[in-house]
């Protein structure tokens, strides 16, 4: 990025739902900005994932910017592919695709405290500088696989989920999904009429909550074509937002009456969805519903009741050759492995290497866990911000919305920058100190700290997770509470 004037340039990482959402902003108000994007195309994760059956479980109409509706969802529930879509016609119609450097991965980001700058250098080994950075790398990025024995013996392909793998055999083979987070899921009512014999390997069984699905057909369409109000009328349905309220009130009183309403509804979902006793004592959770992601279905259950489909709950006692073998010595011969076994949620923007004042690395504050005062700014990096960071809220909503609100908090700091009444701003340690201390305590009494095992845990156990309402957060983003930062004037 060239030097034009005494502005500051931004440097966005990640060119993603909240890469592409800050590059428009930052252009609608003149401010000069490149998005570095380590592959060669924009959508981040709905760009990797591409497996059979993706869709995103919060309504499409809500899973949208808020200026940028759409009336082309084909349904309730928008697919991966669509999702694709709409961010590529998005970001060509906010003229983001000229901002775009595909095929730069920011290899290192190191605070020039001299000239309040961060200088990064890319795997080329290029380099740029620029006054701001907005990271923007997403969360559900680095595939996790399984630590089971024998995987790399396996003959047929087998590949995690994120990295789908057109050739592989499917239709009329032999396949197996381990893993039944959201994904395996999804990829399991995808294939269960597609493969042969279709095994679902599962270690813990989850809660699914029965949802609404149906399409949007072409007159529909015509009419959100017309009257966008009809598209406001979807997003800002008081019962949907009254879901989401009830959601976070069942995730912050693990003994309140919503989180045992989610609780009875998925059980009758169990018990009046599943025919086979046997089955469903297979599938019964022994552990709280939305500890784990509640997995939001409406055709789990059909498709595991499939004649082609197997619920495996035996342990896997290794991978051979010829398939996965059973802890009780079974063999299921398989052609094809999916491997549906989540993300590394604690990477953010590692493993680029980030050294804020005094060359202090993000990899040594991080060595407990990643964390962000608000989800959004670390003390000592200053002007480095986060979308979808550390610490900020994850759940069955919009992380739309949630870049959305952290952007305009983000917003209201670049201003003291913008009207050059400051060169840096961080937040002050002892605030981020005080904050993680009240979110820590807050988050061990969550749904999501009441014992079982899920991507919201940190390395020590304790939630990573946003623990309070969504109005608290929505409070919080509203404005920044400027005495808990640094301001570095000019
Ligand atoms: P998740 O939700 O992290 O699910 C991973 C699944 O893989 C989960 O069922 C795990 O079982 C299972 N898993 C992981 N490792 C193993 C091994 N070694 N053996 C057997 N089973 C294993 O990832 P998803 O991709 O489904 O979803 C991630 C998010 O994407 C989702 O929450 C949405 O936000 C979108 P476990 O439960 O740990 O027993």
């Amino acid at each position: 990025m060239a030097k034009q004037d005494d502005s500051p340039r931004h440097a966005i990482i990640g060119a993603g739902m909240a890469g592409i959402l800050a590059g428009i902003r930052l252009r609608k108000s003149g401010k000069a900005f490149t998005i570095y994007e380590k592959a060669d195309w924009l959508g981040g994760t709905w760009r990797d994932n591409r497996y059979p059956g993706l869709t995103c479980d919060v309504p499409a109409h809500a899973y949208t910017y808020s200026f940028e509706p759409y009336p082309e969802w084909r349904a309730y529930y928008a697919t991966g592919a669509e999702i694709q879509r709409y961010f590529e016609r998005t970001a060509e119609k906010y003229g983001i695709m000229p901002h775009i450097r595909f095929g730069a991965e920011v290899t290192a980001c190191v605070w020039d405290e001299a000239r309040s700058l961060w200088m990064l250098t890319l795997a080329s080994g290029e380099t740029a500088e620029a006054e701001v950075v907005i990271a923007a790398s997403g969360v559900l990025h680095h595939p996790r696989l399984p630590d089971i024995e024998g995987l790399e013996s396996f003959a047929g392909s087998a590949f995690h989920s994120a990295r789908w793998q057109d050739d592989a055999s499917i239709d009329g083979a032999r396949a197996g999904v381990i893993g039944n987070g959201s994904t395996g899921v999804q990829i399991i009512t995808a294939l269960a009429d597609r493969a042969a014999h279709l095994v679902h390997f599962q270690r813990s069984p989850q809660w699914i909550m029965p949802v609404p699905y149906f399409e949007y057909g072409e007159e529909e369409r015509e009419a959100f074509r017309r009257d966008p109000a009809l598209i406001d009328a979807i997003r800002n349905d008081p019962e949907y937002w009254s879901n989401i309220h009830r959601f976070t009130r069942a995730i912050t009183d693990v003994e309140g009456p919503e989180i045992a309403l989610i609780e009875k509804l998925c059980l009758d979902n169990l018990e009046n969805g599943i025919a086979d006793p046997v089955l469903k004592e297979k599938l019964r959770p022994d552990y709280r519903a939305a500890c784990k992601r509640l997995i939001y279905s409406w055709c789990y259950y059909d498709a595991v009741q499939k004649p082609a489909v197997n619920v495996e709950r035996e342990g896997i006692a290794r991978i051979e050759p010829e398939g996965v073998r059973m802890k009780d010595g079974r063999l299921h011969v398989l052609d094809t492995l999916v491997l549906a076994t989540g993300f590394q949620a604690d990477r953010f923007i590692r493993p680029a290497t980030v050294k804020g004042v005094g060359g202090v690395s993000l990899d040594d504050l991080w060595a407990v866990r990643p964390t962000a005062y608000y989800a959004v700014s670390i003390p000592g990096f200053p002007n480095f911000f986060m979308l979808n960071g550390p610490t900020g809220p994850v759940g069955n909503f919009s992380l739309i919305d949630i870049a959305e609100r952290q952007w305009a908090y983000v917003e209201q700091l670049l201003d003291l920058l913008h009207a050059g009444r400051a060169r840096a701003v961080a937040p002050k340690a002892e605030a981020h100190a005080a904050y993680e201390e009240r979110r820590i305590a807050a988050a061990r009494t969550t749904i999501f700290g009441s014992g079982c095992t899920s991507w919201y845990l940190d390395a020590t156990g304790v939630p990573a997770s946003w623990p309070w309402s969504y109005e608290a957060f929505a409070d919080a983003m509203a404005a920044p509470v400027m005495d808990d930062y640094l301001l570095d004037a000019r």
